[in-house]
């Protein structure tokens, strides 16, 4: 497969000024009658031919200018691409095509999901409905109209605002869409079939009046409200914060349950996955309600950072997810706690992107090739690249920072753009010189920051020695310093923070400050420091970097004192992953893990206090993961982890048991269920005293049975049959039975009940999961379910995946050879744990390589998995 690099752009030869779409829908041959308004970009080679990305069409007619194109001027490529000679230097081009939506079982394109027709054009599926420029640079005026069945597919939406409907004849019927707003082709959806609407509006600031609807299948209305909601407060918020306001008279989301991804932004027209519409306190986890939240903010922020303002080619894709997911993190954090939104988000960046840094597929925020861009919606372009959206924030301020984004806005409005252009806008809003910040976007890996200090009596001086290092990554083995803005402040030995002036500077600053290492070392010096203070660094996590070498006893004063409770939670978590990685080391040779006092210490003490935050309480009380402490170390040992965790949380439920059960009855929830931040502070930190209690023994293992029983909402269920699926109990299988026999008709939670046990620590998980997989409710078609088994397995199960025996290798990668032909985009998507290889032991490295290769090895393998597999073996 050819890969594609990022300086071999070239403006597209020619432009499509507008779009007339015609469907006439069937499941099995939907015809596709196209006219295209082309002009040669004057931006281009004259003589370049007009070229048609086409995938899969099969071509029934083609007219240019009202004229049958004979076929010695149509090409069709082996590719499924259209190129027509001789075309004038503008015209009408006119194609008709047929395409089978019910076979497409890619979910790219127009595809059907229980009988309902949907459409996912991102990155490259429109190419797979008509023959088009597919590219983001090329933005043009739709219309669309679509005829089906009346009775059948009683629904037809499309992108823009509606411009008419009626009656077609012989019991079908048509409605008109039309979209005032150049868009790329990406932006492009269809949503058709037997929907009902959850219905409100919305006045904008301006005064217009939004209609909003929400179309799910008949049943699930009643399960919409929190997506309205959210939807509703995220206008508001945006354009109380952003200035930016809604712009067409309709805003329309479409459920679906078959998806490959969260959601799409489509203009006018989003549609998501299921997963983050539907919502009732019986079936979904608060985990699930904040989901949703989040994903419908990500997804409406995209009508300003990334519809108006597109990418002018998939590497900028980071362009509009680091940039939109800065958004909605910011959104969440207005809306409730924002210091443990930060942690939140701050665990999740850990979780994945910094293995990815880590990995074979390490890659710059904004990458340099690829072969298949689905593989390129990443942690590291998406939360990465919104970490550095956060660092020039931290740099020029938020109100330059707003500044910035109403030029960046106003400048770029209805086209196609570069970072260059957004990083631009920051800089003549803030009159600071952003050049050096390009190289976040143009480095791949995780630098690490370690830090020296020394006091001077004397002088009253102290000097902080910051030193950066990026460790190598794939194709990038020289690495430049960055510039990493450190917020920090100084405490002296009561935890008090002492005021700071730099050395040149004239007053004390007091509070946080920020301090900007640009070089690979640098001194900081402070004056008037009366005693040896403890710096505070990382504040908020200013950069995505590794803080390292910090020494146990600071973290552990930094944990109880320091006024950023980042930095409070932070070094609770160092301080315990340094210590959980002592024992590893000491299981490693041979001997038992021993247990730190001052860990049961920091839990009574957050116990103690846990009524003030009950959030950042439970935030504060899980250890380290299994996948961060792997991470930790240059080559890893799931086993030896595990068994470290397990006995630290064992120690930890025995020692502070009375306090953990305290603190467990007191939360108990005596009222309705309520979805504020404090309440589900509430019930993450008594589920997090659970699982200690739990962990301890029998009673606490009953204490999670009779929570299963009790629960009213699914978040507190959930969570006691998690911690029963990991026990060796009966009321693990009674759980599992009754779970499975209740549940068997929502999708959405019987994916839970699927991951639940696929994440289990139990022996035999690997049968089990085998046997999972030859259920009768498994299927490989739906990826929500294909994840919650496959990707909860491989990614959420370290100890079994690493099984030495290779059995949890050989699964994973007979499950995506057996997927790969249904849906390329959701195999290639699973193969990445076994990418990990070099950070096994020599042995399961081996087994791990020996997978990817069979994954490699099989016959016409999509170009996606094609990738992620030869990659992870290089
Ligand atoms: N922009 C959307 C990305 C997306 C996607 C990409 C590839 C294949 C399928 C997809 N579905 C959605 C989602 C977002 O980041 O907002
Ligand atoms: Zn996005």
């Amino acid at each position: 497969p050819k890969t594609i690099r990022r300086g071999d752009y070239a403006p597209p030869a020619f432009l499509i000024d507008t779009v007339d779409l015609d469907f006439a829908l069937d499941p099995m041959a939907t015809i596709v009658r196209s006219r295209l308004a082309f002009r040669r970009n004057p931006a281009a080679a004259a003589d370049a031919p007009l070229r048609l990305d086409g995938e899969g069409l099969t071509l029934l007619e083609a007219r240019l200018d009202g004229e049958a194109l004979p076929e010695s001027r149509r090409q069709l490529g082996a590719d499924g691409s259209l190129t027509i000679t001789d075309a004038p230097d503008a015209g009408i081009l006119e194609t008709s095509v047929r395409i089978a939506p019910e076979r497409n079982t890619a979910l790219s394109g127009l595809y059907t999901s229980g009988g309902n027709f949907y459409t996912q054009c991102e990155a490259e599926g429109f190419r797979r409905i008509t023959f088009f420029p597919d590219r983001p640079d090329v933005m043009s005026r739709y219309s669309v109209t679509i005829t089906a069945d009346r009775a059948r597919v009683p629904v037809l939406l499309s992108n823009g605002n509606p411009d008419g409907s009626g009656d077609a004849g012989e019991g079908r019927h048509w409605a008109r869409w039309v979209d005032p707003h150049p868009k790329p082709s990406y932006l492009f959806a269809l949503v058709a079939g037997d929907l009902v609407n959850v219905p409100d509006s919305f006045t904008t600031r301006s005064g217009r009046k939004v209609a909003l609807n929400i179309w799910v299948r008949r049943g699930d209305e009643t399960r919409c409200g929190h997506a309205m909601d959210s939807l509703i407060r995220s206008m508001k918020w945006d354009e109380e914060v952003f200035g930016l306001e809604y712009d067409l008279d309709v805003f329309n989301i479409a459920a679906v349950s078959d998806f490959n991804m969260g959601a799409m932004e489509n203009k006018g027209l989003n549609v998501f996955n299921t997963k983050y519409v539907l919502a009732s306190p019986e079936t979904a986890t608060d985990g699930d309600w904040q989901g949703i939240e989040t994903v419908i903010a990500h997804e409406y922020f995209h009508n300003w950072t990334g519809n108006r303002v597109t990418c002018r080619d998939w590497f900028q894709l980071s362009l509009k997810e680091g940039l939109t997911v800065f958004r909605d993190q910011e959104f969440t954090a207005d809306q409730g706690s924002r210091a443990v939104k930060r942690i939140r988000d701050v665990r999740g960046l850990r979780a994945a992107q910094f293995p990815e840094d880590a990995g074979p597929m390490a890659h710059p925020v904004r990458p340099d090739s690829y072969i298949e861009i689905d593989n390129f919606y990443t942690p590291t372009v998406y939360q990465k690249g919104a970490e550095v959206v956060r660092l020039l924030h931290t740099r020029i301020g938020p109100v330059a920072f707003r500044r910035g984004m109403d030029l960046y806005i106003s400048r770029n409005d209805n086209q196609a753009v570069t970072i260059e252009d957004f990083v631009g806008a920051m800089q003549d809003a803030s009159g600071t010189d952003l050049t050096p910040f390009m190289r976040w976007y143009d480095q791949a890996g995780t630098p690490e920051l370690t830090v020296e200090d020394s006091y001077d009596p004397a002088t009253r001086r102290y000097t902080l020695t910051l030193r950066q290092r990026t460790p190598p990554t794939p194709g990038q083995v020289e690495k430049q310093p960055l510039p990493i803005p450190v917020a920090m402040g100084l405490l002296d030995d009561t935890g008090a923070a002492l005021p700071t002036r730099l050395a040149g500077e004239n007053a004390a600053q007091p509070g946080t400050r920020v301090l900007l290492l640009d070089g690979a070392v640098q001194d900081f010096v402070f004056e008037d420091v009366p005693a040896p203070p403890v710096p505070s660094l990382l504040r908020g996590f200013s950069a995505p970097v590794r803080l390292k070498g910090v020494p146990q006893e600071r973290l552990r004063f930094l944990a109880v004192h320091d006024s950023d409770p980042f930095v409070r939670w932070d070094s609770g978590q160092q301080y315990a992953a340094a210590f959980m990685l002592e024992q590893v080391a000491r299981v490693q040779r041979g001997e038992a893990p021993g247990f730190a006092p001052a860990l049961a210490d920091a839990v009574a003490n957050t116990l103690a206090s846990a009524d003030a935050d009950p959030a950042f309480a439970a935030e504060a009380l899980v250890l380290p993961g299994e996948g961060f402490l792997a991470d930790q170390m240059e080559v890893a040992d799931p086993e030896a982890i595990h068994q470290v965790r397990r006995h630290l949380r064992r120690q930890i439920g025995t020692h502070c048991g009375a306090a953990l059960l305290a603190t467990y009855q007191a939360l108990t929830e005596t009222g309705p269920y309520r979805i504020d931040g404090r309440s589900i502070g509430r019930r993450s930190l008594r589920n997090a005293c659970l699982a200690y209690l739990a962990a301890a023994g029998e009673d606490g293992v009953a204490l999670a049975a009779a929570q299963y029983r009790a629960a009213t909402n699914m978040t507190d269920q959930l969570a006691a049959l998690a911690l029963l699926a990991d026990a060796e109990t009966p009321a693990r299988e009674a759980g599992l039975a009754e779970f499975h026999a209740k549940w068997r008709g929502d999708d959405l939670v019987l994916d839970k009940w699927f991951s639940i046990q696929a994440m289990s620590s139990r022996p035999g998980t690997i049968a089990a999961v085998r046997a999972l997989y030859a259920h009768p409710d498994f299927d490989l078609k739906n990826p929500n379910r294909a994840r919650a088994l496959i990707g909860a397995f491989a990614s959420g199960n370290p100890l079994h995946f690493h099984d030495s025996s290779g059995e949890g290798y050989r699964f994973l990668a007979d499950a995506v050879i057996a997927l790969d032909p249904i849906n390329g985009q959701t195999a290639a998507r699973l193969i990445g744990p076994l990418g990990l290889w070099r950070r096994q032991w020599v042995e399961r490295g081996a087994l791990m390589r020996r997978e990817l290769q069979r994954v490699l090895d099989t016959p016409n393998l999509s170009k996606g998995s094609f990738e992620k597999a030869s990659k992870a073996l290089q």
